[in-house]
């Protein structure tokens, strides 16, 4: 955890670097998440500036539904620009992001979490790759600057994103996320955090999961689930039901299939020692599709209608066998290695 007095300094540079610069836009990631959208949105309160001089700026847009619900709810808006427009900026802060290494004369003050990338320079530079969140780091520089200025909004802006980025404080969580979590619950508007948490699936996705839970192909500690075509709003659906097989009695590996859009997507899970679910992902993946992840957890999209042996015509019992086949055999190869 940083000290009250390393905060304080880290504000004063900060502010330092924002000042007497027109419009100082905060960057995140290119597929916003609420860890981004609560820090940028947090930068923008001790900085004392508005919307039109911080505007939250991102390369790409917000797709995940739960994400656009939070931005929705917590009011407000990430406007997406190109790398030009981007190189169009004097002075930007990264937040929950670092700058791609491109020629620019921007100049970039960088607060993160991520490990430390190389190739690009920065002004001002933040990063602490022990903690959870950035949404941390950035409760830390409020209390110590402007405390009075958190808002219950924005307190829970900022709860949201330590939750997500930590799934509760129960991945990769330090202290200080412990810390920040504990004085934004006091602060935090409840009722809205619940709205924001709230899942939302719609009628036909959950009936999907329905008939896919009921065809589940379990061999072993193997749990597979096919769900078919999802629409791109439903894939969230995906994870979810990974997590749900994972907790089927015995089951060590799950994953989670589906069609969305002209890929297979697969959301992979695993509890246990050994090979963990990014090495099946890399392997389900091989070289035609894209695959990785960490040990529990990991993802895997495979273009459909590439050189694979079914297509999208293939019918739903035709994908789920090829599915659980690849699962299988996956599984049983790590286990050789161990
Ligand atoms: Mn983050």
């Amino acid at each position: 955890m940083s000290t009250g007095s390393e905060n304080a300094r880290r504000v004063h540079e900060l502010r330092a670097f924002a000042r007497g610069t027109e419009v100082v836009p905060v960057l995140i990631q290119p597929d916003p998440d609420p860890d981004g959208m609560a820090s940028a949105l947090a930068l923008r309160v001790l900085l004392h500036r508005k919307e039109e001089d911080s505007p939250i700026i991102s390369l790409g847009e917000v797709t995940r539904p739960e994400n656009q619900r939070m931005a929705e709810l917590i009011g407000l808006r990430v406007v997406r620009i190109t790398p030009p427009e981007l190189k169009g900026f004097k002075r930007v802060i990264a937040v929950d992001t670092q700058p791609a290494p491109v020629e620019s004369r921007t100049r970039f003050a960088v607060i993160d979490h991520h490990p430390v990338r190389t190739g690009y320079t920065a002004d001002f530079v933040d990063i602490r790759p022990d903690y959870g969140a950035a949404a941390t780091i950035l409760t830390e520089y409020l209390r110590v600057a402007d405390e009075e200025r958190i808002t219950p909004r924005l307190a829970t802006a900022l709860i949201y994103g330590i939750r997500t980025d930590t799934e509760v404080l129960r991945r990769g969580t330090a202290a200080a996320d412990v810390e920040a979590y504990a004085f934004l619950q006091g602060r935090a508007d409840q009722d809205l955090l619940r709205r924001i948490g709230r899942p939302a699936f719609s009628e036909s996705a959950l009936r999907s999961v329905g008939k896919a839970l009921a065809a589940l192909r379990k061999e072993n500690d193997v749990a597979v689930a096919y769900v078919g075509r999802l629409d791109d709003r439903a894939a969230h659906v995906l994870p979810n039901l990974a997590d749900f097989c994972l907790a089927i009695e015995g089951v060590a590996w799950s994953a989670a299939g589906g069609i969305v859009g002209d890929q297979l997507v697969v959301n992979i899970r695993h509890v246990g020692g050994g090979m963990g679910a990014g090495d099946l992902a890399k392997a389900l993946a091989e070289e035609e599709g894209k695959g990785g992840g960490h040990k529990t957890m990991a993802r895997v999209a495979i273009d459909l209608n590439g050189s694979r042996r079914f297509s999208e015509e293939a019918g739903d019992d035709e994908t789920a066998d090829w599915l659980i086949a690849r699962v299988l055999d996956g599984v049983e190869s790590m286990r050789a290695v161990r």
